[in-house]
């Protein structure tokens, strides 16, 4: 009777827009709920930064290595913050850290394709951020708040990442035969995993209609990718390139883009760990941590040692 209560106050407080801090109550589901998600999104921008780390030696120009590393490093900013909201939930940083190398943990499926020339560092700033972004624009208006203020400052950065990303690919469409020719490559590889990556459709999405509810999400999965399709489809056609998808084709009457056929097998055996990059994203996650544990080590003695300098002090 007493949870049944407190589940409807709960709710009301849901329904009226007031964020869930981390000392209210909360049901044990919306926990759990948070956990997963807000450990899956840090874990996507930790093993986001590889793809791209691949080629900020081989940038072709001072320029371009620069702002690349900056972005990189957002991401990895990105990853504290979200790692910091989850943690609210009172559950300890190593904790998501072991879940991921077990497996037991996900980051986004797009992070296990190879990045095979420069135009694939135009088309993830281009598509994956620009993915990226119309989750998270939504995700502002996300009902925990640790999680929504996390948003508001990682959208800001976001949409720099888009717009780099996007250059680069205007760079090429407007450079030689050869450069355009990478841009539309790298664009029938990256589209449809960008599109893969808002999840599955609506109607097999197991958790959306509770996390609607609970105004953990604030559109579906559906919403999301139709929204990114209509904003970008312009984008690529104003530089002259074309998508991979004999199917897309403005509706008027809907005023959206109509789609193809997504390949949910090729998602689902991404998602499930057979995916081309895989088991060299975690492999190459589980050696850096290891090889970190030194600077771990550093960081915490020294908080120790200033803790004890000022009680004396
Ligand atoms: N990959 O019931 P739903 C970025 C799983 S950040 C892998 O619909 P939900 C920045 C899902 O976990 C990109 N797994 O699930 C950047 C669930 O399995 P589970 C990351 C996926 O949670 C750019 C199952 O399928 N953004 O890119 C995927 O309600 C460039 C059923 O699915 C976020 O994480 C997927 N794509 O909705 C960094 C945003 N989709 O957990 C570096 C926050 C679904 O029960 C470079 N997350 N699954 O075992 C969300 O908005 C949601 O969690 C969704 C999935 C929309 C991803």
């Amino acid at each position: 009777m007493e949870n049944a209560k407190k589940l409807e106050a709960f709710q009301a407080k849901i329904d009226a827009d007031i964020k869930i801090e981390p000392k209210d109550w909360m049901p044990e589901k919306y926990r759990r709920t948070l956990i997963r998600q807000i450990s899956q999104h840090a874990h996507s921008e930790v093993i986001g930064m590889q793809p791209e780390g691949n080629w900020l030696t081989r940038a072709p120009s001072l320029r371009s290595k620069k702002i690349l590393m900056a972005k990189i490093q957002d991401e990895a900013g990105h990853g504290l913050y979200l790692y910091c909201a989850a943690e609210t939930l009172g559950i300890k940083r190593e904790q998501f850290l072991e879940w991921l190398h077990e497996g037991k943990a996900k980051y986004s499926s797009v992070f296990n394709y190879p990045t095979l020339t420069w135009a694939d560092i135009g088309a993830i700033g281009w598509l994956v951020d620009g993915a990226a972004i119309v989750n998270q624009v939504s995700l502002q208006g996300t009902s925990y708040g640790p999680y929504s203020r996390a948003m508001v400052k990682i959208c800001m950065e976001e949409s720099f990442h888009q717009r780099q990303g996007y250059e680069i690919m205007v760079t090429l469409a407007n450079g030689t035969k050869e450069q355009k020719e990478m841009a539309q490559d790298a664009l029938n590889r990256w589209w449809w995993p960008s599109i893969m990556m808002f999840g599955p459709h609506d109607a097999d999405s197991a958790h959306s209609n509770q996390s609607l509810k609970w105004k953990i999400k604030r559109e579906s999965n559906d919403e999301l990718r139709q929204k990114f399709i209509d904003k970008t489809v312009e984008q690529g056609e104003h530089i002259g390139l074309s998508f991979p998808d004999p199917d897309l084709k403005w509706n008027k009457s809907s005023g959206h883009y109509e789609y193809g056929k997504i390949n949910w097998n090729e998602f689902w055996n991404v998602v499930k760990g057979y995916g081309p990059g895989n088991k060299k994203r975690l492999a190459h996650h589980k050696d850096a941590h290891e090889e970190g544990s030194w600077v771990r080590q550093g960081a915490i003695a020294y908080a120790k040692k200033k803790r004890s300098i000022q009680k004396t002090a």
